[in-house]
């Protein structure tokens, strides 16, 4: 049998249709949400499968990793091939898959996602995990934001609605952070890192001081350390790594989030270092070789 967890924004579709990510009236548009561009079609798409939703944002820097993650994870849960597996349900998931995948297979990274909250791919994808009488079955929202956008958002919370009303519905929020620049670039990542946290802390507190005291907010929050394989320390051992690289992190995740967790991913198993005529280099992946991909969403799927 298949279990639905109870949700709050749990609610059949009426004939009104309102907008997934902020509740906006939109039975009248095309297109997207005017209020936080949302696709109306993935609003449609969710009320008329009636299954609950779980948003997920994947946030991070620029340059981050997120289209690479996001791409590569579905692919991975399209496959099917592990405990936690997945079917995008529209053609947005299958565009940011597909960009993703078609790339690597040419040995080059994906562009760097545009400003644009309209130009943003959305992933929805229908998440079944257990066995059996414990299958429980969830419908995964989760756009692929560009870094520069949430950077203005969380020093001017407002500029990107998408942001704030995805960040304020996710139970499960995904920090993406690059490890070598994590362990080789000073305090910066700590910093931003820190401040992406703060925002989420923000979004969901209940209010009261002395409930974020209590580490009352009940989003779980995965740090995930990217490009780990060039970065062994932080495959290693993703928890001590963070401890002793992003110590202003790790110390306000302890002190407010009750459940969070420190992973390590990578998509690439090796990379090399092209240089064009004019003297411009970007780096290719030589192989791909997943790993710790899955986790993350895993333990967020057992955890919300
Ligand atoms: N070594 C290594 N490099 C990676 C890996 N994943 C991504 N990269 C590098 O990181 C760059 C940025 O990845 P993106 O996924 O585009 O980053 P993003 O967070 O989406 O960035 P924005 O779109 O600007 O927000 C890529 O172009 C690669 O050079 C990985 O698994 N290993
Ligand atoms: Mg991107």
């Amino acid at each position: 049998m298949i279990t639905a967890p109870p949700h709050d924004d749990y609610a059949p579709s009426l004939g009104n249709l309102s907008c997934a990510s902020c509740g906006f009236d939109i039975s009248d548009y095309e297109g997207s949400c005017p209020d936080c561009q949302t696709p109306v079609e993935l609003s449609r798409m969710i009320a008329t499968r009636g299954i609950p939703q779980r948003f997920v944002s994947v946030l991070g820097a620029s340059g981050a990793g997120k289209t690479v993650y996001l791409g590569l994870l579905l692919d991975l849960l399209n496959r099917g091939e592990n405990h936690l597996k997945g079917l995008a349900n529209d053609a947005f998931s299958v565009a940011l898959q597909e960009q993703v995948v078609t790339a690597l297979e040419h040995r080059v990274f994906p562009d760097k996602t545009p400003a644009e909250a309209d130009a943003w791919k959305w992933v929805h994808c229908e998440i079944t995990s257990g066995e059996k009488e414990r299958l429980k079955q969830i419908d995964l929202v989760a756009p692929d934001f560009a870094g520069e956008a949430i950077a203005m958002e969380i020093s001017q919370a407002g500029l990107y609605p998408a942001i704030r009303d995805v960040v304020k519905k996710s139970q499960g929020l995904l920090i993406l952070c690059d490890s070598l620049k994590v362990r080789d670039a000073g305090p910066g990542e700590d910093l931003f890192a820190m401040k992406l946290a703060s925002y989420i802390a923000q979004l969901h507190a209940s209010g009261k001081e002395s409930d974020r005291k209590r580490q009352d907010i009940r989003a779980a929050i995965a740090v995930v350390f990217t490009k780990s394989d060039v970065c062994p320390e932080a495959r290693e051992d993703p928890a001590l790594f963070a401890a002793n690289n992003m110590p202003r992190l790790a110390e306000f995740c302890r002190r407010t989030f009750g459940k969070h967790a420190f992973f390590a991913a990578s998509v690439a198993g090796s990379t090399g270092m092209l240089t064009d005529r004019s003297g411009r280099q970007r780096q290719i992946p030589l192989h791909i070789e997943p790993h710790g991909i899955l986790e993350p969403l895993e333990w967020i799927v057992a955890n919300c």
